[in-house]
């Protein structure tokens, strides 16, 4: 599975105070964290500074690319951050991300379109959020087929079919998990991702509803995750239900985990 690590993001209140103070060393710990406990990418996001977006988001991607070879995952919803952010990025990142919202969609295509960069396409279009396993289906059609239209190679694109909290409607676990079978079954050669953690959004033990989350959605084929790399059951499971899921030959990721004491809680 790709992992992407979630943690260097401005809404969490010790990332935020690092950005104000411009402290290099602290996002540098956390990059160099996330990146040794298995991160192919890390998330950077600074979307709560609003009219310093796009400064903060150079910052923290020069600052994160000093330490750790992992490339960066560019998060945020305004093409123009994400444009000024490309422009400082060293090597191929993830941009995290496009959707169907018209404004978004048309800014974005045109930087991505033509090149090898790997783009998150996010189920929300300009009617908003997806309720339904069919709403997000039908947006992950508009988008396949008009990123793949736009020489945008499917192997680059990595649908989201938008995770939302399971306290806010009981349905929302199910519609995610059938919506990932659907795309991986209907799109072959596409990536499915998601940011794992918004399931568990207003409950206790959070890690708890994260960790049972991934190991359905990977029996579904789920093949990329938006995650806190620092959990280490998170990432035990992961390993465990890949093995599972017949995604590896002779169970020898997970004897290599075990060897490397990576299955060890
Ligand atoms: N899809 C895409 N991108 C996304 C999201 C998505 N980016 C942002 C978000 N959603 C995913 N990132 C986070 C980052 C942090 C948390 C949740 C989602 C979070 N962290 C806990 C905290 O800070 O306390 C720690 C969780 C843990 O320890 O396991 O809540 O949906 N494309």
């Amino acid at each position: 599975m790709l992992i992407v690590g979630e943690l260097i993001n401005s809404s969490r209140k010790p990332i935020k105070a690092a950005i104000d103070a411009q402290d290099t060393e602290e996002i540098q710990k956390i990059a160099k964290d996330q990146h040794d406990h298995g991160a192919d990418f890390i998330d950077v996001n600074a979307g709560t500074f609003v009219g310093k977006e796009s400064e903060y988001m150079q910052w923290l991607i020069k600052t994160v690319q000093e330490s750790v070879s992992s490339p960066c995952c560019i998060d945020s919803p305004d093409p123009k951050v994400v444009e000024t952010a490309l422009s400082v990025h060293q090597g191929t990142p993830m941009v995290n991300s496009i959707s169907l919202e018209k404004a978004r969609y048309e800014a974005l295509l045109p930087v991505i379109a033509g090149t090898d960069i790997k783009v998150i396409a996010l189920c929300m279009s300009d009617k908003g959020m997806p309720e339904t396993k069919d709403d997000r289906v039908a947006i992950a059609e508009d988008l396949i087929n008009s990123l793949v239209k736009n020489n945008v190679p499917i192997e680059n694109i990595y649908v989201d079919p938008l995770v939302q909290p399971i306290s806010t409607n009981d349905s929302y676990g199910m519609e995610f998990m059938d919506a990932i079978e659907a795309i991986m079954t209907g799109f072959p050669g596409v990536h499915t991702i998601c940011g794992l953690s918004n399931i568990s959004y207003g409950l206790p033990e959070r890690k708890l509803i994260n960790q049972a989350f991934v190991v359905m959605a990977i029996a579904k084929k789920l093949d990329s995750a938006i995650i806190n790399p620092l959990d280490k059951r998170m990432m035990a499971n992961i390993i465990a239900a890949e093995t599972l899921a017949g995604k590896d030959e002779y169970c020898s990721n997970y004897l290599t985990a075990y060897r490397e004491e990576r299955l060890k809680l």
